[in-house]
């Protein structure tokens, strides 16, 4: 019998123009209605105001949008600490490079990666591990593109053979959550053919001797059995990445989205501290950040830890200046991460959320289980651009304006750099400024803020961050950006950090950079017999993150979800491209057409997370969480792809989205 294929085409969003309520006020499964500006507002804060007043100020919390502006993120930040007095403010870092922040941090006392862009094409070696730079970071594929033509070798560390290993002299296809045994073999090399940088190591670095104890085990041979990648490969990116002038070594999710991802860039670090490849021009550690203003929505403050300029709440002294700039009282305690938030929904200790564009509904791992959470608060206020699947779940909707085409203000990108965004275009409908939207809320609740434009809050940051003391708006424009830290009014930031460690006066040098004794610990989810088949997740070129903002874009590029197997699985499972199969997880059941990429290898399977109404991945992944930085472990679920042999059992199958 031939087999009907499901309709497949992704759902396609349109601009939110009007504020929604419920028409029975509090019951979330009554429609929504449109309204005023004025009552949405009102149901929004006398939400928030009954919440506090019968649970106190931590039953609230922010999501705060990586896509909008610095000065937005800032509002949000002082919304959340000063109007509702709680620390309880994150954002979707936490999904993605909380555990670069905090092992950067660890290390060298600051969340940044280390380099500039342009600093790619002046460098000998790029090592890009666990990144897809060509489809999800391209603007900095083309100074990656530039470095190469410029003579830099490049080497790729991926489970997957992607678009970017393409580009490298070597890929090294480990097996997913191997990455830990992969680094320490390649620092065991590096040592034992003393190639490591001595006279680095002693200045700048602490703890070598346990580290070298620590690496000791890990011979080529024995990370061959583990990780998969043959001993000569290995072998060969540790001389190449010793023996270059000038390293850079680059990583995003594959090394962060795992259930131990601070431990994973620990490691990285190391081989950086081994080999003297920081602080330098051309050499570094750079986590390619993901959306396009999550590096400044943490430097704003927007994280549960950190106050504006990235400094620490615990800190009396910069919380008491903090207290005095806004006449509150900050408590001195770190809020809850986006992770505990979701654990605190089902304790039942967090009933209110204001989300200002995010989309956890459809982002979080086990969705099904998030949904369920986010649907038992008492009060859900969601402010968006589009309705999307967590804004269908609110008391109320707001609607804001697209920060980078409608907005004026700045963000802040992953080599730190602070750029202008200007308003290209007008608003639709009577949706309005992300930041008056959140006034106009602390207005309700007692305080009237006047901000009459971004500048306003950008002074107010500047005058509370001496890292970002030195970037006027006026400087912004001269220079086209400029990269923190800059506490100087007329200095020229230094395009690299860190150059402190290569000092010879001890005074100078300040804080030694530690080794990272982390020891490998394979993903949570083991494949078994029952779900023999490891599943990455991930992102295409043609689509954004929950798809929502990309809905719109219509393109024979942008082909729907798949579930991407390598040939040899595709036969020995009988499956052809194109056929609906069935995928199961401990967790949950979806049903998906087959694509065949020889990229992949044996046992492993590919899906992003772009078509969740269609396809909803998360159903499939486990919320496995580090337990430093809170970021699930997206990157390895296990398993079982089953096809479906007739059409009747088809129908009966339950089919998410
Ligand atoms: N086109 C596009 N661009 C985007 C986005 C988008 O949705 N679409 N999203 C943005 C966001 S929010 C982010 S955070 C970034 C993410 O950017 P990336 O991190 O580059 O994107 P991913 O595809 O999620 O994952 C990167 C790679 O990790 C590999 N990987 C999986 N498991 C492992 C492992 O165990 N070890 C190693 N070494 N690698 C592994 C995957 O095979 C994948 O190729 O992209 C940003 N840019
Ligand atoms: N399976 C799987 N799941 C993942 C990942 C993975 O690799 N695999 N990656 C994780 C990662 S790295 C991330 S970052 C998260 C992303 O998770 P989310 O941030 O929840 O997802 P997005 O689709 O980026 O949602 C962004 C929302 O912001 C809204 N928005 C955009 N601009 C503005 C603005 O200016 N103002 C307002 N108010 N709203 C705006 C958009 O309409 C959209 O609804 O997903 C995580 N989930
Ligand atoms: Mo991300």
């Amino acid at each position: 019998m031939k087999q009907k294929r499901r309709d497949r085409t992704p759902k396609t969003y349109t601009r939110l123009t009007r504020p929604l309520v419920r028409e029975v006020p509090g019951d979330r499964t009554s429609p929504f209605r449109t309204a005023t500006w004025d009552e949405a507002l009102d149901a929004a804060a006398g939400g928030f105001a009954r919440t506090r007043a019968a649970h106190g100020p931590d039953a609230f919390a922010m999501l705060s949008c990586s896509r909008a502006t610095n000065e937005m993120n800032f509002v949000a930040q002082k919304f959340t600490r000063v109007v509702m007095g709680t620390n309880n403010v994150d954002s979707c870092n936490r999904t993605c490079h909380a555990p670069s922040v905090a092992g950067l941090s660890a290390v060298f006392g600051s969340g940044g990666g280390t380099s500039s862009y342009e600093e790619v094409e002046h460098t000998d070696l790029i090592l890009m591990w666990g990144s897809n730079a060509r489809f999800a970071h391209p603007i900095f594929f083309q100074h990656v593109l530039r470095g190469i033509r410029n003579g830099a070798r490049m080497y790729a560390v991926d489970p997957r053979r992607t678009s970017t290993a393409e580009w490298a002299e070597s890929w090294l296809g480990l097996n997913v959550g191997t990455d830990i045994p992969l680094a320490h073999a390649v620092a065991r090399e590096i040592i034992a053919a003393d190639l490591h940088n001595k006279a680095f190591v002693e200045r700048a670095t602490t703890g070598f001797e346990e580290f070298e104890a620590l690496v000791e085990p890990w011979t080529l041979s024995l990370a061959e059995k583990v990780t998969g990648v043959p001993a000569a490969a290995i072998r060969q990116l540790a001389h190449a990445y010793a023996t270059a002038e000038r390293a850079q070594l680059c990583w995003t999710l594959g090394i962060t989205e795992h259930h131990n991802g601070t431990d994973n860039v620990r490691a990285l670090i190391n081989l950086a501290l081994l080999t003297g490849h920081v602080g330098r021009y051309g050499a570094g550690v750079q986590p390619l950040r993901g959306q396009n203003n999550v590096q400044g929505g943490g430097d704003m403050g927007a994280i549960p830890n950190r106050l504006p300029g990235f400094q620490d709440l615990l800190d009396d002294g910069l919380r008491l200046k903090f207290e005095k700039a806004w006449e509150t009282v900050i408590p001195a305690r770190y809020g809850m991460t986006l992770t505990d938030m979701f654990e605190a929904m089902e304790e039942g200790s967090l009933h209110a959320v204001y989300c200002v564009g995010e989309n956890p509904a459809q982002s979080e791992a086990d969705s099904e289980q998030a949904v369920r959470r986010l649907s038992a608060l008492d009060h859900l206020v969601v402010q968006d651009i589009f309705l999307t699947k967590t804004a269908e779940l609110a008391d109320v909707v707001l609607p804001a304006t697209a920060s980078w085409a409608e907005t004026e203000g700045t963000t802040t990108n992953s080599e730190r750099r602070v750029q202008r965004v200007r308003a290209a275009l007008t608003p639709p409908g009577e949706a309005r400024e992300d930041i008056d939207i959140i006034c106009e809320v602390a207005g309700r609740l007692g305080h009237d803020w006047k901000y009459p434009d971004a500048e306003t809050v950008w002074n107010e940051l500047r005058s509370l961050s001496p890292d970002h003391f030195g970037m006027t708006y006026d400087r912004l424009a001269e220079h086209q950006g400029l990269q923190w830290p800059c506490p100087d009014t007329e200095e020229l930031p230094s395009p690299y950090l860190h150059g402190r460690l290569w000092e010879s006066d001890p005074a100078r040098r300040g804080r030694l950079a530690p080794f990272g004794l982390v020891q490998h610990d394979p993903p949570v989810d083991l494949t078994d017999e029952s779900y023999p088949i490891r599943l990455t997740t991930g992102r295409r070129l043609d689509s954004y993150n929950t798809g929502v903002q990309s809905s719109g874009f219509a393109s024979p590029l942008r082909r729907g979800e798949y579930v991407e197997l390598c040939p040899e699985d595709a036969e020995r499972y009988g499956v052809v491209v194109g056929e609906e199969v069935r995928v199961s997880s401990r967790r949950g059941t979806v049903t998906a057409p087959v694509w065949v990429d020889p990229g992949l290898r044996p046992g492993l399977a590919f899906m992003t997370m772009h078509f969740p109404d269609e396809v909803d991945t998360n159903v499939l992944t486990i919320e496995a969480n580090c337990p430093i930085a809170g970021t699930a472990e997206f990157k390895a679920s296990a398993i079982r792809i089953e096809k479906i042999e007739k059409i009747e059992n088809a129908e009966k199958l339950t089919v998410r989205g």
